[in-house]
């Protein structure tokens, strides 16, 4: 893995100038963290299912223990790890801009834990709960949190899930409308640690480039938006994000 110094002086000097920033994370910038990216995540005791499956209205359908059993067991790893050097650095690249959106495809809180606000969660969180059927948000408890099958709803009996956004289900209108806002008219989006494969968000640095933004890609692989980005930083955002502050 080569980071070719030329393009990260050009990647500094963007940041340095942009005046509307936006930041798109993936799961790439949780991984030193300690959190398996989504493709990764079937490690162990999981390696035998279909992340897609079971992020999605039929595989909770289908086996709504293993599915709640799957978040919670993700939930609960949330307690155990920490932001890394790259959260911390987006953190403080917020505190110098003026305009700044950070978006993530992310369900963990690892971006407000290390001190971002308003992050804009497209693809939801796991720390939250609601109803299935009804909609009606609830809180777990740390022992519903061990059950081996979902609790059930107090009001209608449906079934409890975690609140991020399955496969097949439409992304959160509030946080999407104010991301594509921003999208539009940013003069710079930084992308980090995602492969780009999962739309609608995957059409989000292209829509960037659209609007005349220069697009930097932090990723240790190759993927669809390091071909189309005007820097492509290959290596880990720990080690580059940090980089990038000056
Ligand atoms: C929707 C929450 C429609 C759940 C997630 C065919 C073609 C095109 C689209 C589709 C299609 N078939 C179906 C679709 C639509 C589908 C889709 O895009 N599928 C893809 C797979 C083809 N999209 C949807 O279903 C979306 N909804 O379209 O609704 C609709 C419209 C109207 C009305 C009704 C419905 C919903 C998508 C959201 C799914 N939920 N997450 C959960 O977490 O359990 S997506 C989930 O997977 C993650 O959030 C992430 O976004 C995505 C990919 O996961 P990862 O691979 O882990 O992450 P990432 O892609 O970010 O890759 C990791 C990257 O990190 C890699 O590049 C790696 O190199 C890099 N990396 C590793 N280490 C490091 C690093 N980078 C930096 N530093 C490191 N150290
Ligand atoms: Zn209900």
């Amino acid at each position: 893995m080569k980071l070719d110094n030329q393009q990260l002086k050009q990647a500094i000097f963007l940041l340095q100038n942009a005046k509307r920033l936006v930041v798109l994370t993936g799961a790439g910038v949780s991984a030193e963290s300690g959190i398996q990216t989504f493709r990764d995540a079937q490690s162990g005791m999981w390696t035998t299912f279909d992340p897609m499956k079971l992020a999605s209205q039929e595989g909770f359908a289908e086996n709504p223990g293993l599915v709640w059993r799957w978040y919670m067991a993700r939930l609960k790893m949330l307690g155990n790890v920490q932001p890394n050097p790259a959260h911390l650095a987006l953190a403080q690249l917020q505190r110098q801009k003026t305009y700044f959106t950070l978006i993530t495809q992310n369900v963990d809180d690892l971006h407000e834990r290390a001190g971002n606000s308003a992050v804009l969660h497209v693809h939801g969180s796991i720390v939250s709960t609601h109803c299935n059927e009804c909609g009606k948000i609830y809180a777990v408890s740390p022992a519903e949190m061990e059950d081996e099958q979902p609790p059930l709803c107090p009001s209608c009996a449906g079934k409890i899930r975690p609140s991020v956004v399955w496969f097949g289900e439409i992304l959160p209108e509030k946080e999407m409308r104010t991301a594509l806002d921003a999208v539009r008219n940013c003069d710079c989006m930084l992308v980090v640690g995602t492969s780009g494969v999962v739309y609608p968000v995957a059409e989000l640095p292209s829509m960037a480039r659209r609007s005349g933004a220069a697009v930097i890609d932090v990723n240790p692989e190759r993927s669809p938006i390091s071909e189309m980005a005007d820097c492509f930083l290959q290596g880990k955002a720990g080690e580059i994000v940090p980089r990038l502050l000056v």
